[in-house]
């Protein structure tokens, strides 16, 4: 059984959308909790004023009734309230009327670090727009929202994922000094997943393993430029001897430097992955470069923007996570219904015995 997601929407279109494909028939979902994610996810310290404008809420098309999943794919949508400032400019037809709003002016100077440049010189657009509107991390909301629904199907094999960021109180005295600056910083958040039982994902190949297939989740999301499963970076310089985690006779370990996954496998221990967020790119302050309309040196587009947005990374990373945990366990334990998908992981666990 595949869980399949596909994604799509611009930052200042009208809505962002999900298919979730693949879940099992029965499945109750609480949009409360749905809905706290993204508002979770709008909270971090550091955020744009954008956020003021979004009250982001889950609405569902398809695929559920009376908050029961059915078993066929489930629609998901996230209305973006900018979108009437946007109305004329991110019109996805032809608009009527004279040019009015936001977004009218096409954008030739691309930010560094941002999708702008490349994105306008492999698709063709004049209008960095076009690129910038879909590569904005704005679209992380309706993977929380996705997110959440694999959070509410792992739950019911007692799997539970939570991230958030690191050091949260350094990191707020650096954002205000770098707004004062009119900077922008990055930094680290971590995902905890507890309840893995041993053997999602596989070593046989190496599309398959678990690790492989969170680091991918993770490095997908905006900003991301660095992820690292357990110890990560750290297992580098460490002896053997120190480097891995002892097996006891009940098979539990002391220690967890793997971050819960042996050769692309879990291994029943607390999944533990990190992600490096670089300092968001458009800056108050701008960095050099081309007016690609001209061709003359200029200085990156500036427009409202965050100062960080590490703790929404936290919970958009979580929701990464909780998906690929949710895509393992769909392969590994099947059914077309709850009842199925949960009987089979709880006939796997008697055979390991696992406590
Ligand atoms: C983003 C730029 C900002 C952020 C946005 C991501 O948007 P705007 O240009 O409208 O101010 O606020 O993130 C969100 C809107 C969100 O909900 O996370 C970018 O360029 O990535």
């Amino acid at each position: 059984m595949k869980l399949t997601l596909a994604s799509a929407g611009e930052s200042h279109g009208p809505a962002l959308v999900a298919v979730v494909g693949g879940l099992p028939a029965g499945l109750e979902l609480d949009r409360e909790a749905i809905d706290a994610d993204l508002r979770r996810r709008q909270q971090g310290y550091g955020r744009s004023p954008r956020q003021q404008i979004e009250r982001d809420q889950v609405e569902v098309l398809a695929g559920l009734r009376h908050g029961r999943t059915l078993g066929t794919p489930l629609a998901l949508v996230v209305r973006n309230a900018d979108h009437e400032n946007w109305a004329w400019g991110m019109s996805p037809w032809p608009p009527a009327g004279e040019p009015s709003g936001k977004g009218t002016k096409p954008v030739t100077l691309p930010r560094p670090g941002h999708a702008d440049l490349a994105g306008a010189l492999k698709y063709g657009h004049d209008d960095v727009r076009n690129a910038l509107e879909r590569a904005s991390a704005r679209h992380t909301a309706v993977h929380v929202a996705a997110g959440a629904v694999a959070k509410a199907l792992l739950a019911a094999v007692g799997i539970s994922v939570h991230g958030s960021a690191a050091d949260e109180d350094a990191l707020r005295a650096a954002i205000d000094v770098a707004r004062a600056e009119r900077d922008t910083v990055g930094g680290i958040v971590e995902v905890r997943a507890d309840g893995v039982p041993p053997g999602l994902g596989s070593y046989a190949s190496k599309d398959e393993r678990l690790d492989a297939r969170l680091a991918a989740a993770l490095m997908g999301i905006q900003a991301v430029k660095g992820v690292e499963i357990g110890d990560g970076f750290a297992l580098a310089s460490l002896r053997g001897s120190e480097a891995h985690d002892e097996i006891r006779p009940d098979r539990r370990r002391d220690t967890n430097r793997a971050g819960g996954i042996e050769a692309g496998v879990s291994n029943g221990e607390q999944i533990v992955a990190r992600a490096a967020m670089k300092p968001l790119p458009t800056l108050m302050k701008p960095l050099a470069s081309v007016d690609l309309a001209t061709g003359e040196a200029g200085e990156a587009l500036v427009e409202r923007s965050d100062v960080a947005a590490v703790e929404a990374l936290a919970v958009v990373a979580e929701a990464a996570v909780a998906w690929e945990l949710a895509v393992a366990a769909r392969e590994k334990f099947g059914g077309d219904s709850l009842v199925d998908f949960a009987a089979a992981h709880r006939a796997y666990i008697e055979r390991i015995q696992w406590a």
